[in-house]
C-alpha cells in the first residue's frame, strides 16, 4: 500500500501521560499511528535560518519537522492563518484584520513548507494536508510538479460565501483549494458553504451523485467526514484513572454537590464568557441551586502573542471573579476555572466524576470534548451533555440538550434541566449516542477520507483530459457571477 504523507501545521507527537494536544493532533496521531507513515510540518520553535527537515523516528511514525524564522511565524502563524481565516471561518469577522504582507507571509511559508516536503516524496505517496494554515499547500507542490495524490480536511468551519467574501484574497484561496484532489469538511453545511461560494460566483459545478466538483479546471471530491474518537478506549481510561489523586480530591471538594465540567482551549470560538454567564443566570433564577452545584473549567491559554486572545483571558478572569464575588459562600465557589493542561486520561475521568458535560461554542468545526464526554460515562449513572447547536458534534450526539449559546436564558434553562434529569432520561440519551460514536469513530473518518483520496486520485488521472474539455464547455456556459 502507499505511504502516507500528513501535513499540518503543528508537528506534535504525543507522549503517554503527558497533557494533550489539541483536537487535529489527537485526530492526525491516532490515525497514523495505526497505518504508519510520515508527519511532516512545523516543529513549534523559532529558529534564527529555517534549515532542513529535522527527521525522527517514533514507532510507526517518521516525523519530519521544521523551525520558523520570527518573520515567517509572525506573518504565516500567528498573522494570516490566526488573525484572519481563524476569526472569519468562525463568524468573527469584526477580530479579523487583514494585512498583505502576512498574506505574501503566509504564500511563503506554504511554498517553502512545499519545497521542503519535496524531497521526501516518492511517486506512489498519498499526501494528507491538515487546516487552514495550509489552504494552498497543494498548489505549492503542484507548481513544483508533484503529480500525487493529495487531500486535504478543514478541521474548523466553513464559512458562508457573503463570509468568505470579506477575506480579501478569497477567490485566490478557493482557487488554490481546488488543487486537491480531495476537499473534506466536519460536517455537510461547511460542504454546502464552500460549494455555494464555487456554484454562486459561477467558477464551478458540483454533482450530487458523485460528489464531484469540477472547478477552476479541475475534477475534485468534496465531502464531509464527520472526526471521531475512539469511545470504548475512551470509557475504559476514564475507568481506569477514576481514582487518581486528582480526581478522588475533585470527588471529596464536591461534598456531594453536583458538578458541570467544562473543557477547552482558551479560545473566543468557544463561548466561555456566554456560558459563565448562563451559570449565573441559574444562579439567580434558582437559589434552590445554591451551594449544590459547582462549575469547573479547564481552559489552557493558547494563542497568547495574539492581542485578542489575551483580551479573553481578561475577560474570562473578571466574570469568574464577578460571578464568585456574587454568589460564594465561606464553604462554597460557585465558579472553578483552573488555566493549565491536565493529562488526557485525566480529563475523561474527571468527564466522568461530573453530573453534566457542558459544551457550547459559538462555532465549532467538530468539538472532541463533547464526544469524549459523553464516552466517558458510566452508562449505569451516566451525566448529561449540554451542547451548543453551532458544533458540528450536534449533528451526531441526538441525545444532547442542544441550545443557542446567544441565548442564556435557554442555556440555563437547559443546565437545570441537565442537572435534574431522571436516571432513566440520562441511560437512554446516553444509550442514543454511543451509538453514532462507535459507527462513526476515528478510523472511520481516516479510512473514509483515504480511501475517497485514492479512488479519486486514480480517477482523476485517467480522465485528466476529458475534464479539461468539459470545463472548457463548462466555461462558455458559465453563469454569471453573483455581486460581492
Ligand atoms: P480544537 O479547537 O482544539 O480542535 P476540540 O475538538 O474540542 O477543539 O479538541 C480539543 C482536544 O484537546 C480534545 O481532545 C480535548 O480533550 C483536548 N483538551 C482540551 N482542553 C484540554 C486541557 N485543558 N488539557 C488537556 N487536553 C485538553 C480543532 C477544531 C475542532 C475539531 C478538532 C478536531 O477547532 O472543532 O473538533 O480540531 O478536528
Amino acid at each position: 500500500m502507499s505511504r502516507l504523507i500528513v501535513v499540518s501545521n503543528r508537528v506534535a507527537p504525543i507522549q503517554e501521560g503527558k497533557p494533550s494536544a489539541g483536537g487535529l493532533a489527537i485526530g492526525v496521531l491516532d490515525a497514523l499511528k495505526e497505518t504508519g507513515g510520515v508527519w511532516f510540518g512545523w516543529s513549534g520553535e523559532i529558529v534564527g535560518e529555517a534549515g532542513a527537515p529535522v527527521v525522527e523516528k517514533g514507532g510507526k511514525v517518521t516525523y519530519a519537522t521544521v523551525g520558523l524564522t520570527r518573520r515567517d511565524y509572525d506573518q504565516y502563524y500567528r498573522g494570516f492563518s490566526n488573525a484572519t481565516l481563524w476569526p472569519t471561518f468562525h463568524y468573527r469577522n469584526d477580530l479579523s484584520r487583514f494585512d498583505r504582507e502576512e498574506y505574501a507571509g503566509y504564500m511563503r511559508v506554504n511554498a517553502n513548507l512545499a519545497t521542503k516536503l519535496k524531497t521526501f516524496l516518492k511517486p506512489d505517496d498519498i499526501i494528507w494536508v491538515h487546516d487552514y494554515h495550509m489552504l494552498p499547500f497543494a498548489q505549492e507542490l503542484r507548481k513544483l510538479g508533484v503529480a500525487n495524490p493529495i487531500g486535504f480536511f478543514l478541521h474548523i468551519p466553513f464559512p458562508v460565501p457573503e463570509m468568505m467574501r470579506t477575506v480579501p484574497p478569497h477567490e485566490e484561496l478557493i482557487a488554490a483549494m481546488c488543487q486537491y484532489d480531495v476537499v473534506g469538511f466536519q460536517t455537510d453545511a461547511d460542504k454546502q458553504s464552500f460549494i455555494d461560494y464555487v456554484e454562486r460566483t459561477g467558477r464551478g459545478h458540483f454533482n450530487d451523485d458523485d460528489g464531484m466538483l469540477q472547478a477552476f479546471g479541475r475534477m475534485l471530491k468534496v465531502g464531509a467526514y464527520p472526526i471521531g474518537i475512539y469511545p470504548d478506549a475512551i470509557a475504559k481510561a476514564a475507568e481506569q484513572f477514576a481514582n487518581r489523586k486528582q480526581v478522588k480530591s475533585l470527588r471529596d471538594s464536591m461534598r456531594g454537590r453536583k458538578l458541570i465540567m467544562s473543557v477547552d482551549r482558551l479560545d473566543y470560538s468557544k463561548g466561555l464568557v456566554e456560558r459563565f454567564q448562563a451559570f449565573e443566570r441559574l444562579l439567580l433564577n434558582a437559589p434552590g441551586w445554591h451551594g449544590r452545584v459547582s462549575l469547573v473549567q479547564i481552559a489552557p491559554p493558547t494563542r497568547s502573542d495574539v492581542q485578542t486572545y489575551q483580551r479573553i483571558r481578561q475577560n474570562l478572569e473578571g466574570e469568574a471573579g464577578r460571578i464568585n464575588g456574587r454568589f460564594a459562600q465561606l464553604d462554597w465557589t460557585p465558579i472553578q476555572y483552573l488555566n493549565r493542561k491536565y493529562e488526557r486520561n485525566l480529563l475523561m475521568a474527571l468527564f466522568r466524576l461530573s453530573q453534566v458535560g457542558y459544551v457550547t461554542p459559538l462555532r465549532d468545526g467538530m468539538n472532541l470534548v463533547a464526544k469524549e464526554y459523553v464516552a466517558s460515562q458510566d452508562p449505569a449513572d451516566p451525566g448529561a451533555l449540554v451542547l451548543s447547536q453551532f458544533a458540528g458534534a450536534a449533528d451526531q450526539l441526538p441525545g444532547a440538550l442542544v441550545v443557542n449559546p446567544f441565548d442564556l436564558s435557554q442555556m440555563s434553562e437547559a443546565l437545570e434541566r441537565a442537572l435534574s434529569m431522571p436516571l432513566a432520561e440520562r441511560q437512554a440519551r446516553h444509550a442514543d449516542m454511543m451509538v453514532p460514536l462507535r459507527e462513526n469513530n476515528l478510523s472511520v473518518w481516516r479510512d473514509s477520507f483515504l480511501s475517497d483520496l485514492r479512488s479519486v486520485a486514480t480517477a482523476t488521472s485517467v480522465t485528466e483530459k476529458t475534464v479539461k474539455t468539459v470545463r472548457q464547455g463548462a466555461t462558455e456556459a458559465k453563469r454569471p457571477a453573483a455581486k460581492a
